[in-house]
């Protein structure tokens, strides 16, 4: 079997990827590990960048997005009961954000590809990436008890932090970064209607919680755990007398609860692997960059690699012109940096890191680092635009000529 562009994933980067390919005429076939269902399950993001609502629009798959998706202009930060918000359109010029799910956003993209006939090997195993510094790379992989090979032109790993991809690159030429956070965040799901019409992150000497939602009946919650805790530690009724504990008093004392659709923990995690290209391997999304979820930036950045990646494929086919392939890591890497630092300064200041050192600085001390660094940000106007510029997104960068 023989296509133009294998993707490896299919998860919001390599769904997209593929409609944008396909919309320019670049054949492309995906391989997946999993079931459909098992990836339409994985509860995740929950705000879209204006960057990546743009590229959503750009592959034809915005229509329900833009009917059922609320435009956010400001969102909340809150010091124990001190709420202050960012009034991210004032303060960028226009700019908004998208509430609409990471799994909304995932079942559009894949009803595209279904209409649009293009091959899908969900619930491939096996799958190993061959020759990719050759012209002529494949992957090979099980399906149905079958061994599949497909030959192609190029290879996008969209395969997520644990994939395949990045293994590929042998270790001599990548450089790996990493910093993993002492907590996690226990996340619920529930169909009750959210805390406030706006998102809250809330720092308290209990530690953050997150108000965030998906719609006007169905809420997302998040506080911020011990590392050790396990979701069966925490019944709806723990999570929800917590949560009151960490939100503002007016708001958690008119808070609707109810029973949980979803509940997981997840590690907090900075992560980056450069170079994000090697041969005619491109490592797309969370294969390259993790962030910590404190930002709402790990979805939006897995779109910024797509819209690159697709701008580098299309003048490649189109204009016969190789040569900006090279631009792809660098131009990635360079907002997925910003990305990274923004992610890592809002879990800095936002969370408890109990008695663990930070960079070398005892807890006591970072702590009090944090709290003013949060006090001046949020109560100046030039602070408050530096949050309200990162959160809304950076603006994503053209190829050069
Ligand atoms: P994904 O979504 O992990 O998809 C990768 C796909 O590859 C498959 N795969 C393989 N396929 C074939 N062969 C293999 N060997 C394979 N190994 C893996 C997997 O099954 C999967 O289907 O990566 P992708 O597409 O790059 O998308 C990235 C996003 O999912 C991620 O960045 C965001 O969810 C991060 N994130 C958030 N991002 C935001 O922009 N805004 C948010 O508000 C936000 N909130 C969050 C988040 C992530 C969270 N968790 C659970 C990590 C909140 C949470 C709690
Ligand atoms: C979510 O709704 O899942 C969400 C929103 C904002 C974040 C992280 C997660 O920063």
């Amino acid at each position: 079997m023989k296509t133009q562009v294998a993707i490896i994933g299919a998860g919001p980067s390599g769904l997209l990827l593929g409609q944008l390919l396909a919309k320019q005429g670049i054949e492309n076939v995906i391989i997946e590990r999993v079931s459909g269902e098992y990836v339409l399950g994985r509860i995740r993001a929950g705000v879209l960048e204006q960057g990546m609502v743009d590229l959503l629009r750009e592959a034809d798959v915005a229509e329900r997005m833009d009917r059922e998706g609320e435009v956010h202009t400001g969102v909340e930060l809150a010091i124990n009961d001190k709420r202050i918000r960012i009034a991210l359109d004032e303060l960028t010029g226009g700019d908004t954000v998208m509430v609409y799910g990471q799994t909304e956003v995932t079942r559009d993209l894949m009803q595209a590809r279904q209409d649009s006939g293009l091959t899908t090997y969900y619930e491939a195993s096996d799958v190993e990436l061959h020759d990719v510094k050759t012209d002529s790379p494949y992957v090979t992989f099980q399906y149905q008890g079958e061994q599949v090979r497909l030959d192609c032109d190029f290879i996008a790993g969209c395969d997520g932090f644990h994939g395949v991809s990045r293994k590929t690159i042998p270790d001599t030429v990548k450089t790996e970064y990493e910093r993993v956070y002492p907590f996690g965040w226990l996340g619920l799901l529930s169909d009750t209607k959210p805390a406030h019409e706006e998102l809250i992150y809330c720092k308290t000497d209990r530690g953050f919680a997150l108000a965030s939602m998906r719609s006007q009946t169905r809420s997302r919650y998040y506080i911020q755990v011990p590392l050790t805790d396990k979701v069966e530690d925490w019944s709806d009724e723990a999570f929800w007398t917590e949560l009151k504990l960490r939100l503002p008093k007016d708001v958690a004392d008119k808070m609707e609860t109810g029973p949980s659709i979803e509940k997981s923990i997840a590690p907090l995690r900075s992560f980056v692997c450069e170079p994000m290209q090697y041969g005619n391997l491109f490592l797309v999304g969370d294969a390259a960059h993790i962030v910590p979820p404190t930002g709402a930036k790990g979805l939006n950045l897995a779109a910024s690699d797509v819209s690159t990646l697709y701008k580098v494929l299309t003048r490649v086919y189109q204009d016969n012109d190789r040569s900006c392939i090279d631009q792809y890591s660098a131009i990635c890497l360079r907002r997925v940096w910003h990305g990274e630092r923004f992610s890592w300064w809002m879990t800095n200041m936002m969370h408890d890191f109990g008695d663990v050192a930070v960079n070398g600085t005892d807890n006591e001390t970072f702590s009090k680092f944090m709290t003013s660094e949060l006090d001046y940000f949020t109560s100046t106007e030039e602070g408050r635009r530096v949050i309200a510029k990162q959160y809304v997104g950076l603006p994503y960068e053209d190829l050069k000529d």
